[in-house]
This record gives structure tokens, C-alpha cells and sequence, in this order.
């Protein structure tokens, strides 16, 4: 199904929603497009990418309908950047206690290579108001969870649309956009959750205010783990600085002794990974992981350890720091949250070790 590796972990078939196992992502710096997740609230539209026009309007000088080749005569742009869904880790916090939605693992976090046009050009030519704050995006994908069933649609903050890193986005990879990542062009923000990065867009608004969007309004906040009257949750925008270990994954059997651990760590909004730590004894003691190099900042920073395990049942732990000194939270039970949103606690993974044979 659209073109995604039979080994990847599926949520949902329609609308597709799939998270690739973990050995999978493991295995390069820039994800396959095969492998890379897909997240979706409404069912992939048809679109004609000749038909296909950007209105953009608002508090604008002057309002602007781009065709796919009008678009492209801006100044193309590259950026490797993550995608994480607010809800990655969702399946280790509903443990806790239920929490209905996609149970992902790690894997709603991928990386690719984006190439488009920046926003900021975009708006720069229509004229951006004075009294303008954020800049709202639309596609014609109905989703059906939302009250009422309306286009998906987010917004981010002007200073954020105007930053260089904000693509509108026809290729992936080098190839062009397929059609379930947003074909014939989708927004990328990197460092915000990856519900701002809407697919199919073919409207942007710039507004004083939020979108008024059920996915910016309703879902996508963080409530508090006790309901409070009148308490309508914080607006995810920016991503909080994470973790994860993909190998060995969880429920392995790994040779006791030396033992190589990998993983990814990726920090919010241009903030890049300081350090990732793991521990085998519950977090005691830690051990420096190494550090790949990250081709930008807006991706995340693979890593790697040896750590000594026992034969027995053991439990590899991980945390990172962010560049601005944010580390993850230790415990899932203190960040719980009735939509399962921004799982960045200690990253434990659970594995049985055998002595060589
Ligand atoms: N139009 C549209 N854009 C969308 C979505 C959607 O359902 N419709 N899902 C969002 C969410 S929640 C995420 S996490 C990312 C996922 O992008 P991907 O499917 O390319 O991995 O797309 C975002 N953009
Ligand atoms: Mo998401």
C-alpha cells in the first residue's frame, strides 16, 4: 500500500497509518521513503498536481493563487529534516493507563530530505500585515474525527513561518512527493510537532490569531492528567527533546556481554542534541553514548553505545540533552496525559540476555 515496506507496523488502513519496527528505522541517518511513517486523519485526496492552486490570503497586501509551476519559480531550498507525531510513544504511556488513538512506538519519527520553496518568500511577496501573528494552513482531506468533520488544518506562529527552515515542499529524497506524504506539495516545519506540517495544502492564511482548526483548537493540546473545568490544554507547537532505542528492540535476545545499542534523540525547534546517555542499572550510573554527526540541525542525531549486560532479564535505558540544557524527564507516570501527546520521558527498553554459546 502506497509504497510502504510490507514490515511496517500498520495502525490503521484507512485512513493508513503506519509506523515503521524499529530495525528498520535504525538503519539510516535519512529515511527510506518505503519505511518512513504516515499519519493520517482523512483519507489520501485525489489531486491533479496541473489542477492544483495555493491560494494564499488574509492579512496580506495582496492575496495570491499559485499554480505548481508559479511556485517553483521561487528559489528552491533543501532541508533534511524529522518529522515527529506528537502522539510517538503513545503505546509505552497508555500502559499506565488507557488512552484511545493510534498506539505508536518510537517509529512516528522519520527523516527525510525536503526540497521546495520557503514560506517566508511565499509571504514575503503577498505582503504580511502588521497585525499579522500566525499563519494557518488547509488541505482538502476531511477528517471525520473532528467536530464537525472538517479540512485538516494547523497553524504556526509568523516569526516560525518566516525562519528559513519551513519548506512548501514537492520533493522527498530526491523523488517527487508521493501521493500519502502530501503530493503535490505539503508544508514542513521542522522542529514542531508533525501535525503543523500539513500535507496537500493548498490554502494559507495569515491571521492575527491561531487557526481555528479542530486539529489547532481541540486536538493536539496537552491536557492536564485530571480534568479541570474549563482547562482547554496547551497548544503543541514546538517538540520536546526525546529519545528512543531501536536496537536491540524491546523483547529481544542479545548475547550477554558486550552489547551494541543504538537509537535516535531529536530536540525541538533548532535546539540541537547535546549529549544521549544510557544506563543498564535503571539509571544509577551512565555511560556517554557516541554522538553521528548530524547533516542539519532540523534532523535528528543518531547514536550508538556498548553496553556490558548480564545473562538475565535486563533493561537498557537512554536520555538526551538538548544545546539549551533540557534533559528528558525520567518518569512516564509524571508527563501522563489523556491524549497520550509528548512521550519524551527515559526511553527503556526490556531484553533478555543469554550467555555465548
Ligand atoms: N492534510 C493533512 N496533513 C497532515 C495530516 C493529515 O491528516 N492531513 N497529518 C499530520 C500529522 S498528525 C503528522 S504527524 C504528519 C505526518 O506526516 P507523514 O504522514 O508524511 O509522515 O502529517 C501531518 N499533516
Ligand atoms: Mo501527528
Amino acid at each position: 500500500m502506497w509504497g510502504k515496506h510490507d514490515d511496517l507496523i500498520v495502525h490503521e488502513h484507512e485512513p493508513f497509518n503506519a509506523e515503521p519496527a524499529p530495525h528498520a528505522l535504525a538503519r539510516a541517518a535519512v529515511t527510506g521513503v518505503g519505511h518512513f511513517y504516515v499519519r493520517n486523519h482523512g483519507i489520501v485526496p485525489e489531486s491533479d498536481p496541473a489542477r492544483w492552486r495555493l491560494a494564499v490570503d488574509g492579512l496580506v497586501g495582496r492575496e495570491l493563487r499559485l499554480s505548481l509551476a508559479e511556485l517553483r519559480e521561487f528559489d528552491h531550498h533543501e532541508v533534511v529534516a524529522s518529522l515527529q507525531c506528537a502522539g510517538n510513544r503513545r503505546s509505552s504511556l497508555s500502559k499506565l493507563q488507557d488512552i484511545p488513538g493510534h498506539q505508536w512506538g518510537p517509529g512516528a519519527t522519520s527523516a527525510a530530505r525536503w526540497k521546495g520553496v520557503r514560506l517566508a518568500d511565499v509571504l514575503a511577496r503577498a505582503g504580511v500585515a502588521a497585525t499579522a501573528a500566525h499563519v494557518e494552513f488547509e488541505a482538502p482531506d476531511i477528517a471525520e474525527e473532528a467536530s464537525p468533520p472538517q479540512r485538516f488544518g494547523g497553524s504556526i506562529p509568523l516569526s516560525k513561518a518566516r525562519s528559513g527552515e519551513v519548506l512548501l515542499a514537492w520533493e522527498m529524497n530526491g523523488a517527487p512527493l508521493p501521493p500519502v506524504h502530501g503530493a503535490p506539495v505539503r508544508v514542513v516545519v521542522p522542529g514542531y510537532i508533525g501535525a503543523r506540517s500539513v500535507k496537500w495544502v493548498d490554502r494559507i492564511t495569515v491571521r492575527s490569531r491561531p487557526s481555528a482548526n479542530f486539529f489547532q483548537a481541540v486536538a493536539y493540546r496537552l491536557l492536564p492528567a485530571e480534568p479541570v473545568a474549563g482547562e482547554d490544554g496547551i497548544e503543541l507547537g514546538p517538540i520536546a527533546v526525546n529519545s528512543a532505542i531501536l536496537t536491540p528492540a524491546a523483547g529481544e535476545t542479545v548475547p550477554a556481554g558486550a552489547t551494541a545499542v543504538s537509537g535516535y534523540a531529536l530536540a525541538g525547534d533548532g535546539r540541537g542534541v547535546a549529549r544521549v546517555e544510557v544506563s543498564v542499572d535503571g539509571g544509577s550510573r551512565w555511560q556517554r553514548a557516541e554522538l553521528d554527526e548530524q547533516p542539519s540541525p532540523w534532523t535528528w542525531r543518531r547514536w550508538r553505545a556498548v553496553v556490558q549486560l548480564p545473562p538475565g532479564e535486563a533493561e537498557i535505558v537512554s536520555r538526551a540533552w538538548d544545546t539549551a540544557a533540557a534533559v528528558q524527564p525520567e518518569r512516564e507516570a509524571d508527563l501522563w496525559n489523556p491524549k497520550g501527546y509528548f512521550n519524551h520521558a527515559w526511553y527503556r527498553t526490556r531484553v533478555t540476555c543469554v550467555d555465548r554459546a
